[in-house]
């Protein structure tokens, strides 16, 4: 790629988000957390590459919140992101998959809230996978906890994007106005556009999902994951299945080359179903890239968007990806 491509900041100087709801942050403090996020995953990518070296691999002991088990790069990753976004003056505070409260951010202008996981797929880390950084933007609304704001449903996020650590460290965002991808040239640090306004294809074929748990699905999931694998040339099938174990990963060829990514929950006990993912920086954010690239994002039984977070590490499945696969999923689950 020349180095003429249009870096992240002269493309987010460019965009003109649709017109939000009064008390929602002006484009340019949500434009300014994308570049946080930028200049930080700068310093995460160089980290990952030197881990092993540094002795920074490996589990700390004890697990996080949401009950993984916590890596060293887990907590030095969410330390230099709540300092990256501390120091930009935008966060009023910041809800992140390693700190069980929000962290609360006095200091501030406080125009928005932001939700992160900001070393996801850290099980990867010990075999040299790809790993990501999601976040999901939300609008501040001057209320202590200033958290808080970051309830509701997904389509009140201005904002949101990922990092993905891998041969390359890419880096998506979208701010309402399509979803677009950047490569970090290591030369200048600068992150520049290499994949403007991606558009999923209308169907894949490629499905990605942990099978191992295949057990505890819904009937229509199953039964799903069956149909894709059944073959029927006249319709492309079977599909083929690709798994990394990081969601980023995992999202990244989805959207790219379309297809599914599905982490559905445990229906063992239908009355209590049991997702694993966390809807507020790892699912909404993902969904609002997702359907803005073209795509849709369900649980098969309705609009990931839609679902209402009344806790910080709230779980919630999610099945994403090009639009006629997921409007078959849900076809499924309603059978
Ligand atoms: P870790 O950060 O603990 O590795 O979890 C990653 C993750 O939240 C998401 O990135 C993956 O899609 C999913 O979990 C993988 O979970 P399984 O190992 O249960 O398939």
């Amino acid at each position: 790629m020349a180095d003429s491509a249009m870096t992240l900041s002269e493309h987010l100087a460019r965009q003109q988000p649709p017109s939000l709801p009064a008390d929602t942050p002006t484009h340019k403090n949500v434009a300014t957390v994308v570049e946080r996020f930028a200049r930080v995953a700068v310093g995460i990518a160089q980290e990952l590459a030197h881990a092993a070296l540094r002795g920074r691999l490996g589990v700390v002991g004890g697990t996080n919140v949401t009950g993984d088990q916590v890596k060293k790069m887990d907590v030095w990753g969410h330390e230099v992101v709540v300092a990256a976004l501390r120091e930009s003056r935008v966060c009023a505070a910041v809800i992140s998959e390693e700190a069980p409260e929000p962290v609360e951010m006095k200091d501030g202008a406080g125009a928005v809230v932001v939700c992160t996981d900001p070393v996801d797929g850290s099980s990867n880390l010990d075999v040299n996978g790809s790993v990501g950084t999601i976040f999901g933007i939300r609008a501040a609304d001057g209320k202590t906890p200033a958290a808080s704001a970051a309830l509701g449903p997904g389509t009140q996020q201005p904002g949101a994007g990922y990092v993905m650590y891998g041969p390359a460290t890419t880096l998506v965002y979208t701010v309402g106005t399509g979803t677009h991808g950047f490569t970090l040239d290591r030369a200048s640090g600068e992150f520049r556009l290499t994949h403007p306004d991606i558009r999923i294809p209308r169907r894949g074929k490629v499905y990605g999902i942990n099978e191992g748990s295949g057990h505890t699905w819904h009937p229509g999931q199953r039964a799903f994951v069956e149909h894709l694998k059944t073959q029927d040339k006249a319709s492309g099938r079977p599909y083929s299945l690709r798994y990394s174990g990081a969601m980023v990963a995992d999202v990244h060829r989805t959207l790219l080359d379309g297809g599914l990514f599905m982490y559905p929950a445990d229906w063992s006990d239908p009355k209590k179903p049991k997702a694993k993912l966390r809807l507020l920086y790892e699912v909404a954010p993902m969904g609002m890239i997702v359907e803005q690239a073209g795509g849709r994002a369900s649980t098969g039984l309705e609009r990931v968007l839609d679902l209402v977070a009344t806790e910080y590490h709230q779980r919630a499945s999610v099945i994403l990806g090009s639009p006629d696969d997921v409007a078959m999923a849900d076809e499924f689950y309603r059978r």
